[in-house]
Order: C-alpha cells, then structure tokens, then sequence
C-alpha cells in the first residue's frame, strides 16, 4: 500500500468584506486552504507572480459588469504566472511555466487548457502580467484599433506612466505621433517625458487640466487614450479636434467613488458594453441626400411610412411655435404656416 501524498496547503488572499469606497485592508484576509490534487486534465501551479488590476476594485462590488464579482469569504483571482509542479496532462508536464487566472494564491490547481505556456527564456515572467500580457494588448488595441492613431496627430495619454498608458505612449510615438500624457506628481511627469520619450507629459495635481492641455498641445487633440475618466474625459472632450476620437479603456477615478458623478452617472458602462458613442452632423452626409429622398420618398408613397405634422397659422405665432416645440406641443415636425 502506498502511502498518501503529503497534504499542500496553499496561502490565498479571500475577500472578507464588500468595501465601501477606498478598499481597507480589514477588506482582505490572508488565509490558508488545502490545495486537492490535480485531477486528470489538471496542474497544480506553484505561483511565482500575480498580477493585481484596477478591475479587480470592481469586482469586490456586488454589481452586474462584465467580470462576475468576488464572493464575500471566497479567494480572490486574476492573472498569475507560475511553475507547473504536478500534472495530470501529458500536454503541460512538471517544470512547465503557465500563466493562468487562478492567482491570489501561493498554489492554484487549474485545467490544463486554461493554462497558457509561456518561456521565461524569452521574456521575464513580470511582463507576462504587464508589456507582453494583458495590459500591453491593451494599450495596444485601444490605441490602434479602437482610437485608429496616424502619423502626425497628437494623442493625449492618461495615467501615462502605468501599465496601459506607458505602453500606449510609447506605441504613439514610435507611430509617428504628438503624444502627450498626464500623472500624478512630478517624478512620474518626468519619467513619462525623460524614460518613456512622451513629448510632454501633465501633473493633473497642479492646476486645472484644461489649461495644461491648452499648453502642451495648443492645436488640439485628435485621439484621447483614456484611463482615468471622470475630469480628465471632460477636459479631453473639449480638447478634442472635430472628428477626434477617444478610446474609453477605464476610468479609474471613479473606481472608489461612492456617489454617482453628475449625469450620465452610468458612463462607466461604456467600458464593459463596449458602446462606441460617436458624434454626428448631417451636412458631412450631403452626398447621400438623392439616395435618401428616392428611398424614403418611395417608402411614403407606398404607404409604409407615416410622418405627421404639427401646423401653427400665422408668422404671428412662430414664437409660440417654437416655444411650443421646446416644450412638446408638438407631435412629428412643427412648421409654422405664414401664408
Ligand atoms: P496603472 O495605470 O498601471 O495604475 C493605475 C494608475 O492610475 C495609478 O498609478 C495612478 O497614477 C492612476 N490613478 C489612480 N487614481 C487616479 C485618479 N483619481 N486620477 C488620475 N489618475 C489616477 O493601471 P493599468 O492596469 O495600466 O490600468 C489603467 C487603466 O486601464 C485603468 O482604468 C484600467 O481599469 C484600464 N484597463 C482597461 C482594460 C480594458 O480592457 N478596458 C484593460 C486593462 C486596463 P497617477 O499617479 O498618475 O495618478
Ligand atoms: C481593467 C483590466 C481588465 C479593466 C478591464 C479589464 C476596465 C477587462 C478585461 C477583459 O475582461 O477583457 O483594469 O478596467
């Protein structure tokens, strides 16, 4: 009879509290649990790093989002990355590296499938949780995909010299563009400029943003990579040149809030709904002004559509009109007939 293989306890970090505004460590409880042996399909993963994200705030809230939150009394996770030291896979076997998503924990036992090789010869395991992970891909779609950058334009970057921002910075210059950035504090500003080559870089700590902006690019911004939210999106709105676009990737100021900003207290959704809010002005649609007529002309004339009016008589009640049509004395289109 063989004996029983020794009992593993691994120490995880579990949620003890919903927190209310800035998490406190009494939020958190250091704990210990007996890690099972993997099972067919499984490893048992001895960490080595563990990545901890903005988004992980989220989650400690009892809200629907795109990530399922943190149970009360129940571990942590997020992305890890460590040394395969049992398998019960022939695809991932012992002195395998993995990244995996079962981190907060000094051990995580994780489907083999759901673990992803990588080589620490080729890069060191730390960047697989920032550069080369899932904040580099971030910055990454967000600047080239999502905000489309081009040669020449000038790109504003919050929270630039973190994960996502110093990577998006970095990536807009080599691109060919004007990209400043915006952090807290002086020797961030000055490593954004001085390390990560930013043209300029903003402390949001001293004076208004705006007026900042003005300065560092006084002809406009064309694309926002925003990170930060709240005033620093209001301040990139108004910068914004026409047709400017911003990639809205999270906003962490907003991440401890405990009341809702003014309206529309829901923005943050934005994020997790992938929505794309994007402006519009008709005259930039004029060449497509005989297609509309013969297919919405041809659509009234064949009955399928209905379009009333609201009839004010007299160029002596324009004005009620038009006060009536801001308060909603109107059904379809008001016009005013002056003859
Ligand atoms: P990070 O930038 O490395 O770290 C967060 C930084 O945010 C802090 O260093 C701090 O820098 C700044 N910050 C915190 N509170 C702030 C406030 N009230 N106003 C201005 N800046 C503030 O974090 P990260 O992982 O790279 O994430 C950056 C942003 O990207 C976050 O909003 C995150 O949620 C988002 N993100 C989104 C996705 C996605 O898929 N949409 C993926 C990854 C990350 P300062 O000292 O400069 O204030
Ligand atoms: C963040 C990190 C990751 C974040 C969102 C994600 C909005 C989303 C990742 C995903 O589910 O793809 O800080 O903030």
């Amino acid at each position: 009879m063989s004996n029983p293989a020794p009992s593993l306890t691994s120490r995880e970090v579990r949620l003890a509290a919903r927190p209310q505004g800035e998490p406190r460590p009494t939020d958190f409880e250091l704990a210990e649990a007996e890690v099972p042996e993997p099972a067919e399909g499984q490893v048992l993963v001895r960490n080595l790093v563990m990545s901890v994200d903005p988004y992980m705030r989220g989650r400690m809230n009892d809200v629907k989002s795109y990530a399922v939150p943190y149970e009360v009394d129940g571990p942590m996770y997020g992305g890890a990355v460590g040394e395969v030291v049992a398998s019960e896979d022939p695809r991932v076997p012992v002195g395998t590296f993995v990244q995996h998503e079962l981190g907060w924990r000094t051990h995580s036992v994780v489907p083999a499938r759901a673990a992803v090789v990588v080589d620490p010869e080729q890069a060191p395991l730390p960047s697989c949780l920032g550069v080369l992970g899932m904040p580099g891909m971030t910055a990454w779609v967000g600047l080239f995909d999502i905000g489309a950058v081009r040669p020449g334009e000038t790109v504003w970057i919050s929270a630039a010299s973190g994960a996502v921002g110093s990577l998006a910075g970095q990536l807009a210059k080599l691109a060919g563009c004007r990209v400043v950035g915006s952090a807290g504090g002086d020797d961030k500003c000055r490593y954004v400029v001085e390390q990560l080559g930013f043209d300029a870089c903003i402390d949001y700590r001293q004076g208004a943003l705006e007026e900042q902006l003005a300065g560092a690019a006084p002809d406009g911004v064309d694309v926002y990579f925003d990170n930060v939210g709240g005033d620093h999106l209001e301040a990139a709105i108004s910068a914004l040149k026409v047709h400017g676009r911003a990639c809205i990737c999270g906003m962490i100021s907003a991440y401890n809030a405990t009341t809702p900003p003014a309206a529309p207290r829901n923005l943050g959704q934005v994020v997790g709904k992938r929505l794309r809010p994007e402006g519009m002005l008709v005259r930039d649609h004029a060449h497509l002004q005989g297609e509309f007529v013969r297919e919405v002309g041809q659509l009234l004339a064949d009955g399928r559509l209905t379009a009333q009016e609201t009839v004010v008589d007299g160029i002596e009640h324009a004005v009620d009109a038009f006060l009536g049509l801001l308060s909603g004395r109107n059904t379809g289109k008001m016009v005013v007939r002056v003859g």
